[in-house]
Formats: structure tokens, C-alpha cells, sequence
């Protein structure tokens, strides 16, 4: 059964009656610029193939109720209740808030999701969780949200709402991806560029590796990241690490007195103009040279940011030897999964050479596939 059809079945089932539509919206992986988006930065994610659907029609009574494939109960909340709907249901109504609060009224919905995101994998199952609710109820509620804002709507109801400190990157790449592109965004101005990736036409494919390591201390962790940069900005007098130029890191880091903030700030520019090179190579189509870029990003991650783990590291290193071009972590760390950009009649032989260094480890076995960039968040035919 597809994603959609379970979606639509579990409509009917908890609601009794068909949904009036279907709204998807993709996970992503991100080829590179880690970290970089919360410090005004730049990124170059792609969407997934993966996929929350939101089955949805419009309730004759006050209030939203949300069920999922995935999850047991179903949840009923309204704008009169004060306490904050937790977990899962969270996201859904973090997006209801943040459209009330942006001014728009929301209609009142029935909605049952359906997802084949790999959950607590760095593949930003919660953004697009919220992308495809904010897509549903914007259609269903006519409203006049603007495809380029609807990012940081939802990114505000992650921060606000959820209580994630995230920057802006996977709600834009869940809501702006277009397929068979890399979506180049630029943090700051919010400006993106469509930049072609077209793997299949070089041979060429983008092996995800889904280490399976527990993700742990995410949450704080990733605070502790955030803040870092932050404080780090205001000792230099930038209004963000964006603002650091390269030419000028050297001088930049002569001020800060903390080994750990000027390792931290070191990821941060170096990161930011591996996305530009990136960028400036895939414009002229030479695809295979951004694996040196990769591999240098994941470098600056494990030693500088310090956000990689012994799973993650190894699947780069044996994705190199068996002869991938480049192979990073993406997504915020701790876990997660990895990217190797590798000839494509490789794909196979590299995820062996993977599995094998797991096994020896006695890691618990990696999940991998190839991914092409797929389309962002829409209605359903
Ligand atoms: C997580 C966050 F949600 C993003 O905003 C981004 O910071 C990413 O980690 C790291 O690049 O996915």
C-alpha cells in the first residue's frame, strides 16, 4: 500500500467518510552546509523521495482532530484549551497556533497522516509532518499564504510551539524542492536558487546510509551548537558567523579566547563557502568533483563541530575506500545518516563494504538506498 492510500485509509476508518484531499510533503537529506542555517547561512538540500502524507477535510465542529498510522490515539485540540499538545500531535498543532498567530483563520479539520520517513533518523520526519499539515490547511482554508513564506511559519511553530531551537533549513527544503534539483537557500535572505542535480544523467548516485545508531543527546547538544555560534557572533561583533568572511577567520579566531567556540566557528565558515563551491560546480554540471567538498565537510563535523559518531564516521570512511567520491553526515548529527555520491553501478558494492565494517563492529546493521532529488510539499492528484 502506498503512503497515500494509508493515509486515506486511516481517514475513513477514524472518521468514518473520504477525506476531501491529499497533501505530501517530503523528508530531505542535505548535500551540504550543516549548521550552517541557523547562523544566516547557506545550505543545499534535496527532497526525499519519503514522504508524509496528510489525509484531510474540514470539520463541521470547532477544533482539530489528528490521528496516524503510526500512533495509537487520536487527538482532539481546540484554541480554547491552555495546555500544549505534546509529542507527535505537537507538530500538527504547533502549525494551527502559528497560523493563528500569523492572523489567518484556520479552518477546522479532520486529518490522518501516514509516513514513510524514517523516524529519529536526521531525515527531518517532524518538518514534514509540518509541511504537509501547512499545505493541507492552507488549501482547505483558501488562505493567502505564499509558498516562500510558509517556511518560517513553520519553522516558528518548531521553535515556538515544539520548543526545538532548529533553524529554517528542513521546513524550506520540505516545502521549496523541486524535483531533480538541489534547493541552494540562503539563510538569511530567504532567497533560493534551483540548481540541477541530475545524478542519473552522470552515472552517478547518491547512496543514503541510514546508520541506525541511536540518536542521543540530540536535543541538548544541538542547543549547546546554537549557542556557541551565538555567543561566539557577539565576542566578534557580527550580527551572525555568516558575516565572518574566510579571508578574515584566521583574524576571527585571534579573539576568541575558547578552544572549543573557535573550533566551533572554524565548522561555521569553512562550511558556509564549501556550500558556495559546492553550488559553483554543480552550475556547470561537474557533479563529481563536489566529493572532495563532502569529505572535507564531514572532516570539519567530527573534528571541529564534534556532532559525528563512531557509526556515521565509519560508513564515510569505508564509503571512501570502496571508492566513493566524497561521503559526509547530513542532517544535525549525533546519529543519523550519511551521503556517498558514488558511481551508480557501485551503489551495491559499497553498501556490502558498509554492512561488512558494521558487522565487525558489532554495529547494529545500516539501512541504505540511492536517492534521486524528488519534488516538495503538494496536493495530491
Ligand atoms: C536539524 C535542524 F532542524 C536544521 O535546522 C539544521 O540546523 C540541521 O539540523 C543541521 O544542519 O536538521
Amino acid at each position: 500500500m502506498t503512503v497515500a492510500s494509508s493515509a486515506a485509509e486511516a481517514f475513513r476508518n477514524a472518521y468514518g467518510a473520504d477525506p476531501a484531499g491529499l497533501w505530501a510533503a517530503p523528508g530531505r537529506v542535505n548535500l551540504i552546509g550543516e549548521h550552517t542555517d541557523y547562523n544566516d547561512g547557506f545550505v543545499l538540500p534535496f527532497a526525499l523521495p519519503q514522504h508524509v502524507v496528510a489525509a484531510a477535510a474540514p470539520a463541521g465542529t470547532p477544533g482539530w482532530t489528528v490521528c496516524s498510522t503510526l500512533a495509537e490515539e487520536t487527538v482532539t485540540f481546540t484554541t480554547t484549551e491552555s495546555a500544549r499538545v505534546e509529542g507527535w500531535a505537537g507538530y500538527v498543532a504547533g502549525i494551527v497556533w502559528a497560523l493563528r498567530e500569523a492572523g489567518f483563520t484556520v479552518p477546522p479539520a479532520r486529518i490522518a497522516v501516514a509516513s514513510d520517513v524514517p523516524l529519529g533518523s536526521g531525515l527531518s520526519s517532524s518538518a514534514a509532518l509540518e509541511s504537509a499539515v501547512l499545505t493541507a490547511l492552507v488549501d482547505l482554508g483558501g488562505l493567502d499564504l505564499p509558498v516562500d513564506q510558509r517556511p518560517a511559519l513553520a519553522q516558528r511553530a518548531e521553535n515556538v510551539y515544539v520548543g526545538a531551537p532548529t533553524g529554517i533549513m528542513d521546513q524550506s527544503a520540505s516545502i521549496r524542492c523541486v524535483a531533480g534539483k538541489a534547493l541552494f537557500l540562503d539563510c538569511r535572505s530567504l532567497a533560493v536558487e534551483q540548481i540541477p542535480f541530475d545524478l542519473a544523467a552522470a552515472g552517478l548516485a547518491i547512496l543514503i546510509v541510514n546508520s541506525n545508531a541511536p540518536h542521543q543527546h540530540v536535543d541538548g547538544e544541538y542547543g549547546a551548537r546554537r549557542k556557541s555560534c551565538e555567543e561566539a557572533a557577539r565576542i566578534l561583533g557580527v550580527p551572525a558567523l555568516r558575516d565572518v568572511p574566510p579571508a578574515d577567520l584566521d583574524a576571527a579566531l585571534g579573539k576568541l579566547d575558547d578552544d572549543v567556540m573557535r573550533r566551533r566557528v572554524r565548522h561555521i565558515v569553512t562550511e558556509n563557502q564549501r556550500v558556495l563551491d559546492t553550488v559553483e560546480l554543480l552550475r556547470t554540471g561537474r557533479i563529481r568533483e563536489i566529493g572532495p567538498l563532502m569529505t572535507a565537510s564531514h572532516a570539519s563535523m567530527r573534528d571541529d563541530f564534534e556532532i559525528t559518531v563512531d557509526q556515521v564516521d565509519v560508513a564515510v570512511e569505508t564509503a571512501l575506500a570502496a571508492g566513493a567520491y566524497g561521503a559526509r553526515m547530513t542532517g544535525g548529527g549525533f546519529g543519523g545518516c550519511v551521503l556517498a555520491l558514488v558511481d551508480a553501478d557501485r551503489a551495491a558494492e559499497t553498501t556490502a563494504a558498509i554492512e561488512q565494517a558494521y558487522a565487525e563492529r558489532g554495529f547494529t546493521a545500516p539501512t541504505a538506498w540511492s536517492a534521486t532529488p524528488g519534488p516538495g510539499a503538494a496536493r495530491l492528484p
